[in-house]
């Protein structure tokens, strides 16, 4: 063995320059590493005898300056694929390097860097991706950073539905809701996933306050004083509050009533409508306008009459929603009852105890009255289920961790987040991705790279941040990893990064643009679902595992659309570790 790994040291050295890049057998974070981050990576073995491989690192001009050998061969639980670990987490030289494998079959290297803060950038793009998706307004230069298009969408004439019909408002009565964030690869505006969305930006900020406080983002309302992470987040306020209807009421979404075509959004000419007023609506609503409150509070000067504009809109949908506690958006029954039809994405939610729990939470939040701590508590759920567009309950148990001493009769103590993270981080150690994500089935649907892996990567955060365990923030680490690259397809899901990244995601703004993927979106990820498969010419390979279900192909709605949801998330992850000091 000593022979050949001198033989191997000395081949490094020699054959260094001449060996081919080959990120497909390597599976690493393709953005950077910290300086004394872990650093690990991923290598395909070509059976599952395979002994460990010899592994080095050399400078751009093949210097060698580490070497070493991968872990014993692990198989994919998922897929059975033999992979190693390489550890070089020691090697903690702020630089450009190249790491050579020799896994027995031809040599090969992969790039990688290490600096101080290797995801600022990301974040920024991550962040300036929803001024991408802006409806209503002209994107232009310097802003546009060469992405600049005439806006679409002025959504000046919109038109109630049937469905939202009242005595004030019959069908037909044209509002006017214009801007707000388009939700994803389509030009539709939907209140649930706006609110999700609005709380986990704006408890991003309120973990994060200093970093976003200095971060410049190059939009419109740079240079007001206002930290322009708020200032983009204000402009998706605004539209929501366009969506309460007098009864205090809120509609459900804003859309055309089938999907748009592939076009620009200066091209598009269907009818725009407001449809059926929603329980989940108002109360995620209410969630959203009672956090805002408390948190532009100090921006009075920049937005004055908004905290009590937000405040008496939250109440007034919260009232409503007591008074309709069961009016769920079922758009197939909806349809059998008002015309036009509607197909487009429903977000449709049939249990809405945990919008009430986040509701009442930030309305105590803001107000301290007592009758919404109590109402909080009656609606906790008894199980720790991690948030997303339709369970928002972890988002309120959060609150209460991060705003109060677990209250007794607040049944989500600390131990519930902790008990609930522990499964995953155990798994890291036999992980052929060396994450607490992508070990099991169960990880893989529809957004999981964001609603499975960044959230449980922000989760992480907010048990480092509530406990200081060194442990959560290396989890979140390696989360992250695994959406930069350290992955079962090799991908880095982020448009415009790494050495093989997403490119053509579901998303009408970047098909339609002369200059085509618009860089800082996540993709959904591998999705065994399926759901769009032959629609349009989405074609999977046979039999192809769950945790490599994903195309990197536009029509692919299933794996590869990218969406409001889904970026808060990412940089929700990638800030929360780039702010820790
Ligand atoms: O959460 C369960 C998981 O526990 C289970 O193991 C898994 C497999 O059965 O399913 C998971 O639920 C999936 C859910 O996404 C996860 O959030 C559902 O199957 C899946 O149908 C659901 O898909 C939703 C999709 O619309 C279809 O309704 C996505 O969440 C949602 O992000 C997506 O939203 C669309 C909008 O309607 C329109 N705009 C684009 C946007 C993104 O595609
Ligand atoms: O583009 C739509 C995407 O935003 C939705 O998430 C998806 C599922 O609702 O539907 C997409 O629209 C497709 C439609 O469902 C089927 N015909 C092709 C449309 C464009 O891919």
């Amino acid at each position: 063995m000593k022979n050949r790994y001198i033989a191997f040291a000395c081949a490094c050295a020699l054959t260094m320059a001449g060996c081919r890049h080959d990120s497909s057998q390597i599976r690493m974070n393709q953005v950077g590493f910290r300086p004394d981050q872990e650093k690990t990576a991923t290598i395909d073995v070509p059976s599952p005898d395979a002994q460990p491989c010899y592994v080095a690192i050399t400078n751009d001009e093949g210097e060698l300056l580490w070497h070493g050998v991968a872990s014993e061969t692990m198989l994919n639980p998922i897929s059975g694929k033999p992979r190693q670990i390489i550890d070089f987490s020691y090697f903690d030289k702020p630089g450009s390097y190249l790491l050579y494998v020799d896994n027995g079959q031809t040599p090969f290297t992969c790039p990688f860097t290490i600096s101080e803060h290797p995801y600022r950038e990301l974040t920024r793009k991550a962040l300036r991706a929803f001024y991408y998706q802006r409806a209503s307004m002209d994107i232009v230069e310097p802003f546009a950073e060469g992405y600049e298009r005439k806006g679409g969408h002025p959504d000046n004439h919109v038109l109630v539905h049937a469905s939202a019909a009242t005595a004030e408002r019959p069908e037909g009565t044209v509002i006017s809701s214009p801007g707000g964030w388009y939700d994803a690869g389509d030009y539709n505006k939907y209140i649930v996933n706006s609110g999700f969305t609005m709380g986990v930006w704006l408890m991003a900020y309120e973990m994060n306050k200093e970093y976003f406080d200095n971060l410049a983002l190059n939009i419109p309302e740079s240079g007001m004083p206002v930290p322009d992470m708020l200032a983009e987040a204000m402009y998706n306020i605004r539209w929501m509050l366009t969506m309460q209807d007098k009864d205090g009421g809120v509609y459900h979404k804003l859309t055309e009533p089938d999907f748009e075509g592939f076009i620009r959004p200066d091209e598009c000419q269907k009818p725009r409508y407001v449809v059926l007023k929603t329980t989940a609506a108002a109360l995620d609503f209410a969630a959203t306008m009672a956090l805002a409150a408390r948190i532009y509070a100090p921006y009075e000067s920049v937005y004055p009459g908004f905290v009590e504009e937000a405040t008496k809109a939250a109440l007034r949908a919260y009232a409503w929603a007591e008074a309709h506690p069961a009016i769920y958006y079922d758009q197939p029954k909806m349809n059998e009852q008002f015309k036009p039809e509607i197909t487009t994405g429903a977000y449709d939610d049939f249990d809405v105890r945990d919008e009430f729990y986040w509701a009442a939470t930030e309305l105590y939040l803001l107000t301290h009255d007592d009758a919404y701590k109590q109402a909080a508590i009656s609606h906790q759920p008894t199980e720790y289920i991690p948030a997303i567009w339709g369970n928002v309950g972890e988002l309120a148990s959060l609150e209460w961790l991060m705003h109060t001493q677990p209250i007794a009769d607040c049944r989500q103590p600390m131990a519930n987040l902790l008990a609930h993270l522990e499964p995953y981080l155990d798994e890291v150690e036999t992980s052929v991705h060396h994450s607490p994500y992508g070990n099991r089935e169960s990880d893989f649907f529809w957004g999981c790279n964001s609603e499975g892996c960044c959230w449980r990567g922000v989760e992480c955060l907010y048990a480092y941040r509530l406990t200081g365990d060194p442990k959560y923030r290396t989890a979140a680490e390696q989360c992250l990893n695994y959406i930069l690259g350290q992955n079962a397809t090799g991908y880095c899901y982020v448009t415009g990064f790494g050495q093989k990244p997403t490119n053509h995601p579901h998303h009408r703004l970047s098909y339609s643009h002369p200059k085509g993927t618009h860089p800082g979106f996540l993709a959904g990820g591998p999705n065994p679902m399926r759901q769009d498969a032959e629609t349009d010419g989405v074609k999977y390979p046979k039999d192809v595992p769950a945790d490599e279900s994903y195309l990197d192909y536009q029509p692919s709605y299933a794996s590869n659309e990218v969406t409001i949801n889904w970026n808060v998330t990412l940089f929700a992850l990638t800030a929360g570790l780039d702010a820790i000091e």
